[in-house]
């Protein structure tokens, strides 16, 4: 039997955690006197902790010492935790469930592979940790997506080649990764900005059973 390893980005595309980093950014940003907007926010998604605060320091051309920068990040992931603690499966994105059931009864193997350290507790509070045979999160890699560290490790813990691999992720540089990694690349979001996408859907409402059969087939 076909047995392929599915790998699921996590912000984007089982949740919509965005918007929590969105407003503790914000609080932290006002705090050091720096304008961020939404738009500013687009291009964290996908980007680790570190490397998003060092976005925002030069967006306000702040310099600061390591131990304030390690404080400041402290700060930020406590107030985004803060956000977590009422979330429910209410906030897994339309059709998540769906597609996690109708892979589990095809015998699929279902990853993660996502950039956020926080990875862990969202599936559990969104009820859905079970379905997942591997968990490659920011603990445990050392290179960011756009390199397909993260994607290489799934696979490799269920034991599935990258040929046979297939990752569906709503980042530009996540989408490259996969296709360095030469991985079946799935875009859940706007085509134009993931074009670069194997495939392209706008959620995962749109994505039917009959193409998770052509992925497994
Ligand atoms: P944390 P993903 C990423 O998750 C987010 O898109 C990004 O905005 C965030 O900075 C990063 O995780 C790190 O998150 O602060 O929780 O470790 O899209 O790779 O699932
Ligand atoms: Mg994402």
């Amino acid at each position: 039997m076909n047995k392929k390893a599915f790998i699921f980005d996590l912000d984007g595309v089982i949740v919509d955690t965005a918007k929590y980093h969105f407003l503790a950014w914000q609080k932290l940003a006002n705090q050091l006197g720096i304008h961020f907007t939404h738009e500013h926010n687009e291009s964290l998604k996908g980007v680790s902790r570190v490397r998003s605060l060092e976005i925002i320091l030069a967006l306000g051309n702040v310099q600061a010492t390591e131990a304030e920068k390690n404080k400041w990040l402290v700060q930020k992931n406590e107030e985004y935790l803060s956000y977590l603690v009422t979330m429910d499966e209410k906030e897994l994105l339309p059709d998540v469930p769906r597609v996690l059931a109708f892979l589990k009864e095809h015998q699929q193997f279902i990853a993660l592979g996502s950039a956020s350290k926080n990875a862990r507790p969202i599936l559990e509070k969104t009820n859905i940790l079970h379905y997942f045979d591997a968990i490659v999160d920011g603990n445990d890699v050392s290179n960011a997506k756009p390199d397909p560290e993260v994607f290489i490790r799934a696979a490799h813990l269920v034991g599935v080649s990258n040929a046979n691999s297939i990752v569906f992720e709503d980042s530009v540089a996540g989408i490259q990764a996969a296709n360095t990694a030469q991985m079946i690349s799935v875009g859940i979001g706007d085509p134009l900005v993931l074009h670069e996408a194997q495939y392209n859907f706008k959620d995962f409402t749109s994505l039917e059973d009959a193409f998770l059969e052509k992925l497994i087939n």
